[in-house]
């Protein structure tokens, strides 16, 4: 059996033992698709979820969604908001049975295990993975030898292959967020990438779920200049918040990341739809305003699963109509 619950936030191992119960469950419906490992070798594996009952010729060209959490590893909410998704979509199939059957969905709860897991052991506001890299500048190591625990990993949100390292990203890997010595040297970003362009055919959406500040952001992140589709995703993202509003009347603000919050180069949602071509491409800023940011109570984990869970269906019953 497994122990998972909705009423605290778990560790990762919980995380699979949880999955694994899904898979075995539910054979017709959860496949674990490992896709590598993170840097401290923990296993990543994404979550695919569809039904059979599509003929081949329509599996070919069915639409689908990937879904990504857990990449800033003090972002608790998400990776429990992804799982809160998962359930759904499995234990409710028919309930939920129209955006199964439609839409595939391919969800990786956690991109970053490494972190999270250190987020429970050492230090409950740490952003970024655990990798080593040698701090190459003589100037930083001094500057930052008082902090040098602080040192270690990379801001896996700053180091995807489109125009890293341009703007809002550090190279100094004490920071908060350093993009890393080169684009794709993480070994959790290299293997999520890796997946989605092998599935780029058939992903329609990208979302990667984050927070804190109640934001559906669209690209671009790298420049301030429009994206040229940008009513298309605005469209699609408005479905998605008056849906998300429904649930609850928790209202979340809709823009591009420069005109809601910052300039951000080597982010995912800008790599997923500059360089993978996916359409629909959001990272999302879950819960709160601000009163808890980080630290958001486990009793909000339901209330912010329904009303995320709603959002994407909303999406997924776009895609499958067109
Ligand atoms: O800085 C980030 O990576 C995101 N905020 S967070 O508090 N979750 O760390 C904002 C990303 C904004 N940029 C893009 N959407 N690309
Ligand atoms: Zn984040």
């Amino acid at each position: 059996g497994h122990s998972f619950t909705w009423n605290r936030y778990h560790r990762y191992n919980d995380f699979l033992v949880y999955l694994e119960h899904l898979a075995n469950t539910y054979p017709q419906i959860v496949e674990l698709m490992p896709i590598g490992k993170s840097s401290e070798g923990r296993i990543l594996k994404v979550v695919k979820i569809s039904s059979g009952s599509n003929t081949d010729a329509e599996k070919l060209i069915k639409p689908a969604i990937w879904i990504d959490g857990g990449m800033h590893a003090r972002e608790w909410i998400s990776p429990a908001v992804a799982m809160f998704i998962i359930k759904q979509l499995v234990e409710r199939y028919e309930t939920f049975k129209p955006v199964v059957d439609k839409v595939d969905w391919y969800i990786l709860p956690m991109v970053n295990p490494d972190g999270y897991e250190y987020t429970h052991t050492s230090d409950r506001l740490w952003r970024k993975s655990r990798s080593q890299h040698d701090d190459n500048s003589l100037r930083s190591r001094i500057f930052w030898s008082a902090f040098r625990s602080s040192c270690e990993g990379v801001d896996l949100n700053r180091n995807w292959d489109f125009h890293w390292g341009e703007t809002g990203a550090s190279d100094n890997p004490c920071h908060e967020t350093y993009a890393g010595p080169k684009a794709f040297s993480e070994p959790e970003t290299r293997a999520v990438a890796d997946f989605i362009l092998d599935h780029k055919e058939r992903i329609q959406a990208y979302l990667t779920l984050h927070a804190y500040s109640q934001m559906w952001l669209i690209p671009w992140s790298y420049t301030k200049t429009k994206v040229e589709d940008y009513e298309d995703l605005m469209f699609m993202g408005r479905k998605a918040i008056e849906a998300c509003k429904k649930v609850n009347g928790v209202h979340y603000d809709i823009g591009s990341s420069t005109s809601l919050l910052y300039a951000t180069a080597g982010s995912s949602d800008d790599w997923a739809k500059g360089r993978a071509g996916i359409k629909y491409s959001y990272t999302v800023e879950l819960r709160d305003k601000g009163s808890h940011g980080f630290l958001l109570p486990a009793s909000q984990i339901l209330p912010t699963g329904r009303e995320i869970f709603a959002a994407v269906r909303a999406i997924a019953r776009s895609l499958a109509q067109t």
